[in-house]
């Protein structure tokens, strides 16, 4: 039987895909363990510059795999599966110390919609659709849900799509600011690809740098704020790929970046 995670690498770069297509790409616990794995290797991987993350067959993720809570007899602690398992994932992307892609092939429900915005950047096929489906069968929005959607659309919208449980579509999601941008479905994975090729050659050490100040930008005052960007300033200053930017650029050449912090 195939694994439910597929992980594979490339020159620099490592593409991770969700691997239950016939539900959806749902998480179930094994997947769960799998991506945590994969996310930790790659955590500690200096080869590894970027991630793209996306699923197999139709779907991108349709959140938690529905038949592992039905017909159960008595309580169920559904925090402790978030405490478990999708809270140290969505920490997991956001701290991670290189660029996680969500490539959305298809659609993205529950969690999984949620998976793709804790992710830096994302690319989504046009047939894809985004839908916070918690409130369909008697839940709160989670994975960071809460978080990330009024800060990225507005409160109004993000109201709305959680009461509504209504999908938008890809290109409603670009044109929201909800993702980065939406391609054509046959080129999603080449795309996704070309970015993070690049990425990988970029100064990745910058890179963790800049998600340290975004995460904590949203809840900063501007003065705390101002502090932070000194302090990572002073960090990525001191840093091999500083000097070989400054030089690069005044030698008109491409840098060669490291993606090293010292
Ligand atoms: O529980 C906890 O630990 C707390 C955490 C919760 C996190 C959450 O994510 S809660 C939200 C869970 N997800 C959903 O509620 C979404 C459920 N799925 C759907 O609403 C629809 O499948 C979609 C809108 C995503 C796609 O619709 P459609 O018509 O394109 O596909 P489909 O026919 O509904 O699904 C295809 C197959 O995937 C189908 O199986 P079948 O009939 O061919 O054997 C369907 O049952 C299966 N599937 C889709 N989503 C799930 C799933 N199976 C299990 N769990 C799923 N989430």
């Amino acid at each position: 039987m195939e694994d439910v995670l597929l992980v594979e690498r490339h020159d620099g770069w490592t593409t991770l895909t969700l691997n239950r297509p016939d539900r959806l790409n749902s998480f179930n616990i094994e997947l769960h363990k799998l991506l945590a794995a994969a996310f930790n290797d790659i955590a500690d991987d200096e080869t590894c510059r970027a991630v793209i993350l996306t699923g197999a067959g139709r779907g991108f993720c349709a959140g938690q795999d529905l038949s592992d809570r039905a017909g159960r007899e008595g309580p169920f602690d559904l925090g402790a599966t978030l405490d478990a398992w999708y809270n140290p994932l969505v920490r997991r992307i956001r701290s991670l110390r290189k660029p996680v892609i969500c490539a959305v092939n298809g659609v993205a429900a529950g969690a999984g919609a949620n998976l793709a915005l804790a992710c830096d950047i994302v690319i989504a096929a046009r047939s894809a659709k985004f839908l916070q489906a918690f409130a369909k069968i008697g839940l709160v929005p989670d994975c960071g849900g809460t978080y990330f959607l009024p800060r990225l659309i507005g409160d109004a919208r993000a109201r709305a799509l959680m009461m509504l449980a209504e999908p938008i579509t890809a290109e409603t999601a670009e044109s929201w600011g909800l993702i980065w941008k939406v391609v054509d479905d046959a080129v999603l994975m080449e795309q996704a690809g070309a970015m993070a090729a690049h990425l990988a050659t970029q100064p990745t050490a910058a890179f963790a740098l800049i998600k340290d100040a975004l995460n904590i930008g949203g809840t900063n005052d501007l003065s705390t704020q101002l502090d932070l960007e000194r302090d990572l300033q002073r960090k990525a200053g001191l840093s091999p790929d500083f000097k070989e930017g400054v030089a690069a650029f005044m030698e008109k050449r491409p840098a060669r970046f490291t993606g090293r912090a010292s």
